[in-house]
This record gives C-alpha cells, structure tokens and sequence, in this order.
C-alpha cells in the first residue's frame, strides 16, 4: 500500500528511493569509551543501541590529528598534501562533498559544530546552527558570537571564558570542571535540543543530511553533574605510559606538554601537575561527558523513530579525533598515537541488512564522503580518495581490506598498517614506529633500532608511493577545480604517455 503524502511521510517522486542521511560527529571522543564496545566503566546507552543496530567499525582512524585538519579533510574528501589545510587553517574555500549532495537535491542541515575555516559559510548547507568550541574566544576578540553563545547571552548567561584566571585551583582539576549553568544552557545540550527540534519540526519534501556535530567530548570536560556522579562508584582505566617515555619520542611531544602547561587561556592545561589522583578525577570529568552527549544521541534517536525516519535513514556516527587523557603523560590532541587517530566509528544501514556485525578491517573517515554520496546516489568526484563503505551493509560482499590508513597534521605523517605505525616527521631524523603487535601502548619507539630497520624502509617505500599516487591522481582538481576526470595510469594494455588514457584505470589503493 502507497504511502500517503503529509509532513510525517514526506512524498519523493524523483527518487523515492534516496534515503535521508545523518551524520553524527563527536568532538575528541576516544575509541575506548563505548560500552558496547568492551568498556564497561561506560554509560552510553545511545551508543550501544547503535552497536546493537548498526556495523561497528572498529579499526576506523582520522585523517588528522586536530580538528580542522580532520574536518577538512572528512569533507572535502581529500588529504592535507592535496589542500593545503595541515592545522588551523582555512578551508572554506575548497569544494565540499556536502555541495556535492545539495546540488543533487538533498535538503543539507548543520547543527553544531563544523569548524569551517572561516566559520560562518554555508559550506553547502541550506541552513547552519552555528556553534563551536564552548571556550571560543570570537565574540570577546571582537568577532561574532555563534548560535549557541548568543542563546546564552539572551538569558544573560555568561559564555565562560576566563576560569583559568578566576579559579584558583584551576591548574589542578585538569579540566575537570562540572557544569555550573542550568543544564540547558550546556553547549551539546543546546546542540542536541536544536537537532531535535529541527527533527519534529522538519516539513521538507526532500531526502536531506543532517549533520550534527557536538562538541563534546572536547575540553573542558564539563558533564552535567548529574552524570558525573553517575561514574562515582566506577572502576576506570587508568593512563597508559612508563617511565621517562617522552625523551625517546619526538621532541614535538615534550614541547607540546611544555606549551599547554603555560598557555594564557582556558584550554591550559599542565601534565606536569598530574598525579594518580588528579588524572582519575579528571578521566570520570572526561567519561561523563561522553554519558552527557550520549544522552542527547539517544533523545535524537527517539525522535528519528517518532517521524518514522529510521526506515529509510543512513544514520553514521564517529569522532573528529581521539584525546590523550594522560595516556603517554600527555593530553588532548595534536600527535599520532592510537589514542588520538583510532576513533570510533559505527553505521546504521537503514535496511540493517547487518545487525550488530564488527568489521575489523582497516576503514578511514576518509570513507564517509565516498559512502554518504554512493548511497544518495551521487556520482563519487574523481579526487575523492576514500573507499564507500557500503559494500560493508551486506554480509554476503567480500571487501578487499586496504594495507594501510594514513593521517597527516602539521608536518607528521602517520601510516598504520594492522601490525605496524610509522609516524615521518617532515624534515627532521626523529620519528616514530610502533611494533603494534607486540606494543599496542605504543610505549616504545623503535625508530632506531636496528632489528626494525626492515620494516621502517618498507613502510617508507609504501609512503612515498601512496605521496605520488595520490598527488597524481588529484591532479584534475588542483588543475581547475574539476570533479570528475580521467587520470593516465599505466594498465596492462595501455602504458602510452600519449594519447587516450587508459579508461579503465583504477582509482590506487589510497
Ligand atoms: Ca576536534
């Protein structure tokens, strides 16, 4: 029986059968804090319907290590070699996929954080709810406020900005900071109430994608107290280092420590105070925020089953990035290790062809650009150098898994195989390379030892091919911005450097 047209069961007559899509994006959540995935000092019941639901992902990284540079790179669908934009850098101005699905038809919605690079561009999107880091400094540095800071100052609520200068015992709580305002007023609060209220009061006639970016669990780690005291009793990990660690890393990672323990603002954060103490007080401030935006996943959850949106909705969650939390005696983001690369990533097909599988291959946010358009039925731009990972919905499709994932972010390039991470440092002789196997903490570099001499050369050869694969294959796009092109590559028939090039060239494996 048809469907009858109305606001609850909007009408598709181009193409019915182009789902809606919603992208739910956590701001520096680690891998470890999903209670369905083996952590069971977590409460995330949000979380754990969506393992229950969805394919979990569970070797899934970032293609950078800090916001932007991962966020540029999630959706422009390509690297920092290729854009330029390694850091906190604009990059508003390359192309998005998000255009990509509005010029399609899609009916595009942003709620919360993006970090467009400038902030306040459409981005592709019809419409924005404009809100990013809760200590953002732009409305004070004489900017604009976003949505979220300008909600707070109609009910003279102050954005908190200075807490590092006001309270004295600052330094000491390691951003451990519960929520001090009513609760509405907390940022992924604001951020989950106004997904859920475009959610019951969307009217639209077209397929759409939401994204939904929170901005926990950034720092501080503020939960509502309530959840906090949720995690009073819990028995948690505690962080994963050793003894003088950071003098055989990089020097970066020392200098890191160094400079977030004198930084002049509220994201100033000292390691050098931490104790055993401090860093459990901290990690429950940090586990309970995931609970306090778990919270609202699951409200936005509800209501997408209330509109009856659930049955034809690609629902994709995951993280920016991960956060150190004392792990290798240092905090938040910025380097390569597991803590901060390896994020959590986990799809609900709207058939749930697949119910509560785990894949385990090697998967890259990379993949969602490439993902969200092949399923809103939009050809995949030429440059984009993820893989869909649609196959991955059907149980009876064999997916070759790729050898390596890759991570760029300042002048570090990380490649992880399953066994193996290498981190090049451009331009210096220190780096880093993990025997994974035998050191999941990645507590010891073996950069210069010579029994790892092998693998550091072989892994050093496969960079720079996928560095030249990957900048060749790009070329149509730094060449005019075009989309969809053909690339010469030599095939089995065809190794003419002139001429028609080849038409069946495949895409390498990036
Ligand atoms: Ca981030």
């Amino acid at each position: 029986m048809p469907s009858p047209p109305g606001p609850d069961r909007p009408d598709r007559p181009d193409r019915p059968d182009r789902p809606n899509i919603i992208l739910i994006m956590t701001d520096q959540q680690r891998v470890d804090t999903i209670r369905g995935w083996d952590q069971p000092h977590m409460i995330t019941p949000a979380h754990d319907r969506l393992v229950a639901e969805g394919v979990s992902f569970r070797q899934a990284y970032c293609p950078g290590a800090t916001c932007v540079a991962s966020r540029a790179a999630v959706f422009t669908g390509m690297y920092p070699h290729n854009t330029g934009v390694y850091s906190f850098q604009p990059w508003g101005r390359h192309r998005n996929w998000v255009q990509d699905l509005a010029e399609s038809g899609y009916w595009c919605a942003s709620i919360g954080k993006m970090h467009f690079m400038p902030r306040d561009i459409p981005g592709g999107f019809h419409e924005r709810v404009v809100v990013e880091n809760p200590t953002g400094m732009s409305l004070v540095s004489g900017g604009a406020d976003d949505d979220w800071g300008r909600y707070m100052t109609f009910h003279g609520v102050e954005r908190p900005n200075d807490r590092h200068l006001t309270d004295p015992d600052w330094w000491t709580k390691l951003q451990g900071v519960p929520w001090h305002e009513e609760e509405r007023f907390h940022s992924d609060v604001f951020i989950g109430n106004s997904a859920l209220n475009w959610i019951r009061s969307h009217r639209g006639d077209k397929p759409f994608f939401l994204e939904i970016g929170f901005t926990g669990p950034h720092e501080p780690w503020d939960p509502l107290p309530r959840h906090l005291s949720l995690y009073d009793d819990a028995e948690i990990p505690m962080p994963v280092t050793r003894e003088n660690e950071l003098a055989e890393k990089p020097p970066q990672q020392e200098a890191l420590k160094k400079m977030f323990s004198t930084a002049g603002h509220e994201s100033g954060i000292n390691m050098y105070l931490a104790n055993d103490e401090r860093i459990d007080r901290m990690r429950r401030h940090y586990y309970a925020k995931v609970t306090t935006v778990d919270e609202k996943m699951g409200e936005i959850l509800d209501a997408l089953e209330e509109r009856g949106y659930l049955d034809n909705t690609l629902v994709i969650f995951c993280s920016d990035h991960g956060e150190n939390l004392g792990d290798h005696a240092l905090a938040y983001k910025w380097l390569m290790y597991d803590t901060i690369t390896h994020i959590p990533l986990i799809i609900r097909y709207p058939d749930r062809r697949r119910r509560g599988d785990h894949v385990c291959d090697l998967v890259s946010l990379m993949d969602l650009g490439p993902t969200i358009l092949e399923a809103a039925g939009v050809p995949v731009p030429t440059y984009l150098e993820g893989r869909s990972l649609l196959p991955y919905a059907d149980p009876d499709t064999s997916v070759t898994p790729r050898d390596y994932v890759f991570c760029e972010d300042n002048y570090q390039i990380m490649m992880r195989s399953p066994t193996h991470k290498m981190v090049y440092y451009i331009g210096q002789e220190e780096g880093e390379l993990y025997d994974l196997a035998a050191d999941p903490g990645e507590l010891w570099n073996r950069w210069d030892d010579d029994a790892y001499a092998g693998i550091k050369a072989k892994m050093k050869e496969d960079l720079l091919e996928w560095l030249a694969a990957s900048a060749y294959w790009h070329a149509g796009y730094k060449r005019d911005r075009s989309a969809h092109y053909t690339v010469r590559w030599p095939t089995a028939d065809n190794v003419n450097l002139q001429g028609p090039a080849a038409e069946d060239a495949e895409k390498p494996g990036l």
